[in-house]
C-alpha cells in the first residue's frame, strides 16, 4: 500500500468514528425525562463562585463550614417529590480539565455560577462557560446563576447578559435562563430550581410572547401597566390595552374574596390570562398559540415575589417581567 493510500484509508477511519460517535450523542441527547423522578444537576463555576454554599442553603446545612471542593461533592436533593443528585464540581482549574467533561455529559441539568461581583474573573468566566456547556446534552436545561447578589458590588443582569453574551442562547434550541441569586442570603434560590425542575418534568414551554400586562390592586385599582414589543405590535396592543385595563378591573372585583383565583378570557385574537394572589391582580395579554399555564405560572411567581417583596410594586412592570424572567419572556424592552 502506497503512503497516499495509507493516509487515505487513515482519514476514512477517522471520519467514520466521528459520524458513529456524533450519532450516538444525538441518540443519547434525544433521551427523553419525562416521567421520570430522578435527574442528575451538574453545577459549573469558577472556583469561590458559590456552588457547595448554593447546595448547602438547599439542603438547609448552611451551619456546616464551606471548603473549598477537592474532586466533586456527590449530594442528593428531594424537592417537588423529586430526587435530584447535584455534581458539585469543584472549580479550580485541575477539577475543571479533569472531571467536568465526563460530569456535563452525564447530566439532565447544568447550572453555571458566576461571583457577581468578581469583575476581573468575568472574562475567565465566561471563557471556562462558553467552552464546558459544548458538552452538555442537546436537551438539557441550561441555568446561568449570577451569585453573590447581596454583595454591592454585584453586577445587574442586563450587564452579566451583555458581558458573558448571553443572548447568543437565544438562538441555541435548548431551554436557558439567567437569574440572579444570592447563596448566602438564599434570595432567588427556589425560583431558580423551580425553573430547572418545570423545564425537566416538560411541564412547559419555556417561552411566552407577552403582549402587555397590568398590576391592579382587589380593588381594581391599577398599580402599574406595561406593553412590550417592538413598536410595530406596540400601536396594534395600544388599541386593545384600555379594554384589557377593564377586564383587570372586572376581574379583581370578582375575585375579592379569593386569596389565589385564575381566568382565562379572550379578547379579540388574544388571550388574556388573569391571576389573582394575595394582595394583587395580574393579567397578560398573550398569542393563543402561547402556552397558557406557562403565562400562569410566570404570573403567579411574580405575584409571590411581590408578596415577599412588596417594595417591588413600586417598580417598573416591564422591568419586573425582564428581572423574573429575562429571556424566558419574549417582548421586553428592545
Ligand atoms: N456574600 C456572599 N458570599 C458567598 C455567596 N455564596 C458563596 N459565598 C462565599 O464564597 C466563598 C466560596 O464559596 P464556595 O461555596 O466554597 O464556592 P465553590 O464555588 O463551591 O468553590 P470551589 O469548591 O472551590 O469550586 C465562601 O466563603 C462562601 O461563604 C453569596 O451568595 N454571597
Ligand atoms: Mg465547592
Amino acid at each position: 500500500m502506497s503512503f497516499y493510500e495509507f493516509r487515505k484509508r487513515i482519514m476514512e477511519e477517522k471520519k467514520r468514528r466521528e459520524r458513529q460517535e456524533k450519532q450516538t450523542r444525538t441518540e443519547s441527547s434525544h433521551e427523553s425525562v419525562v416521567g421520570r423522578n430522578k435527574f442528575s444537576v451538574a453545577l459549573l463555576g469558577l472556583e469561590r463562585a458559590g456552588k457547595t454554599s448554593l447546595v448547602k442553603k438547599l439542603l438547609k446545612q448552611e451551619d456546616i463550614v464551606v471548603r473549598p471542593t477537592y474532586g466533586v461533592n456527590l449530594e442528593n436533593y428531594q424537592y417537588r417529590d423529586l430526587n435530584f443528585t447535584c455534581f458539585d464540581l469543584g472549580g479550580h482549574q485541575p477539577f475543571r480539565l479533569s472531571l467536568w467533561k465526563k460530569f456535563i455529559e452525564r447530566a439532565d441539568s447544568v447550572i453555571y455560577l458566576v461571583d457577581s461581583a468578581d469583575h476581573a474573573r468575568f472574562d475567565e468566566s465566561k471563557e471556562t462557560f462558553w467552552h464546558y456547556i459544548n458538552f452538555a446534552k442537546q436537551s438539557a436545561p441550561v441555568l446561568f446563576l449570577a451569585n453573590k447578589s447581596d454583595l454591592p458590588k454585584s453586577k445587574e443582569l442586563t450587564e452579566i447578559n451583555t458581558s458573558f453574551e448571553l443572548d447568543k442562547f437565544l438562538r441555541n434550541l435548548r431551554p436557558f435562563n439567567i437569574k440572579k441569586v444570592s447563596a448566602l442570603t438564599g434570595q432567588g434560590i427556589y425560583e431558580a430550581w423551580d425553573w430547572v425542575v418545570d423545564v425537566l418534568c416538560g411541564a412547559q414551554q419555556w417561552k411566552v410572547k407577552i403582549g402587555a400586562a397590568v398590576l391592579s390592586d382587589i380593588d381594581g385599582n391599577i398599580l402599574s401597566e406595561a406593553i412590550f414589543g417592538r413598536p410595530s405590535e406596540q400601536a396594534v396592543i395600544a388599541n386593545d390595552f384600555k379594554k384589557l385595563k377593564e377586564l383587570t378591573k372586572m376581574f379583581a372585583v370578582e375575585s375579592k374574596e379569593s386569596i389565589q383565583s385564575v381566568k382565562l378570557e379572550s379578547l379579540y385574537k388574544k388571550h388574556v390570562s388573569h391571576v389573582k394572589r394575595g394582595a394583587y391582580c395580574l393579567s397578560v395579554m398573550i398569542d393563543p398559540i402561547d402556552p397558557v399555564t406557562r403565562a400562569q405560572q410566570i404570573q403567579l411567581r411574580i405575584l409571590e415575589n411581590f408578596s415577599r417583596n412588596p417594595v417591588e410594586v413600586q417598580k417598573n412592570l416591564s422591568e419586573v417581567f425582564e428581572s423574573k424572567f429575562p429571556l424566558e419572556v419574549e417582548g421586553g424592552r428592545r
